[in-house]
């Protein structure tokens, strides 16, 4: 299987993040993505960092995300340091919480009269934003886990460009299969929201890329993300939750992060009701057999949808020993994962999202994409 990676990709490296009430070091490290690509290496993957330098980024992330929330992550650490913050990154000290919202009059009026516009959304935040001009950045973030750096919207843009050149070459040649090594991750980001280490949803805006760029004179292609990431996809799923041309599926984590969202009911909306799985695992007893039985029926759901293609939000954070996660799939495990998602036979792209045991996460990796290839 083919490999695009990019060196950029380990710009984003921020410090610290606030987690359990405390100042720890941030999981989601640049050193993931080097072990990987090294494990990838030794296993005789081909790894490509030439990116395609054709693809408009801007055009295709508009699909996905707000203008106002693209404009806040170029400028937000220079305005930021500009308006005397420290110059290690931009982190919020308050959010907009809905109950602060509804509490005050004057954007209560606001945010009601918005309702009966139905505006959606997307626009809300940039509705929000532009009467009352709060360029906050509590307005673009939900948790405490995206420090935004010096190199952090650089490092975003480059994990975009592989996702993308990876998702172009699956589209327009006979490849079945290509990975995009990484990272920030994007499962979590939102139209304007970043949010659990990711800013620019990625595997989202490559399922738009994908029916956007491919040829006018066949329909639109259908799209099914897989989501195996330890972590529900909130981001991924409230992307495409009424749109029945791209089916999203995950497997994860019960009430763990993000919390609020991921329940079995959340099954889309409108016409896309019916094309949104949530399969929500016990934390502490799911092991191999237990994730094994639920990624087959969840892939039995992909394969009734017919997809002409298959996303997979690659994470391997459901390992045994992974630092902030609760699953117990181990090394071998993945080998089997990999198989069992090869058995959809459709063209896949995998995207790297989580994955924060530094001593195991090559092995994990390759072994998803060895157990596909077998
Ligand atoms: N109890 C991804 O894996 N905080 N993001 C974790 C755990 C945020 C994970 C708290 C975790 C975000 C892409
Ligand atoms: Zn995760």
């Amino acid at each position: 299987m083919k490999v695009i990676f990019s060196k950029e990709c380990l710009l984003h490296d921020p410090p610290f993040e606030v987690l359990g009430g405390q100042r720890v070091p941030y999981f989601e490290k640049p050193e993931r993505l080097t072990i990987i690509e090294n494990e990838l290496r030794s296993n005789g993957f081909e790894i490509s960092e030439e990116l395609d330098p054709d693809i408009e980024l801007k055009e295709h992330i508009l699909r996905v995300h707000s203008a106002d929330y693209l404009d806040y992550l170029e400028t937000a650490y220079e305005t930021w340091v500009k308006q005397g913050g420290n110059e290690i990154s931009v982190l919020p000290e308050a959010f907009p919480h809905v109950n602060l919202l509804k509490a005050s009059p004057n954007v209560a009026q606001t945010t009601n009269a918005i309702a009966r516009a139905g505006v959606s959304s997307l626009e809300f935040t940039s509705t929000v934003f532009e009467l009352f001009r709060i360029p906050h950045e509590g307005l673009y973030c939900f948790d405490l886990s995206c420090p935004i750096t010096k190199d952090t919207h650089k490092a975003t843009l480059a994990s975009l460009r592989v996702t993308l050149t990876a998702a172009k070459l699956l589209s327009s040649s006979a490849l079945d299969s290509i990975f995009a090594l990484c990272r920030p991750p994007g499962h979590h980001a939102m139209p304007s929201l970043c949010a659990g280490y990711c800013f620019l949803n990625n595997i989202a805006i490559a399922a738009r890329f994908i029916q956007h760029t491919s040829s006018p004179d066949t329909t639109k292609p259908k799209v099914a993300i897989l989501d195996i990431d330890y972590h529900h996809g909130n981001g991924s799923q409230a992307a495409f939750y009424d749109d029945p041309s791209v089916l999203y599926v995950s497997l994860h984590g019960e009430n763990d992060y993000p919390y609020f969202t991921g329940f079995t009911d959340e099954q889309g909306s409108g016409e896309g009701e019916g094309y949104n799985f949530n399969f929500p695992l016990p934390r502490g007893t799911t092991g191999d057999d237990e994730y094994c039985e639920t990624l087959q029926r969840a892939v039995a759901i992909v394969q009734k949808f017919e997809p002409a293609f298959v996303l997979v939000s690659l994470g391997v954070d459901t390992f045994i020993d992974d630092p902030i996660s609760d699953f117990k799939v181990t090394t071998s495990g993945y080998l089997r994962i990999g198989g069992i998602i090869a058995s959809i036979h459709r063209p896949t792209l995998f995207v790297m999202e989580g994955g924060y045991a530094l001593e195991s996460i090559g092995k994990n990796v390759s072994n998803i994409l060895r157990g596909f290839e077998s």
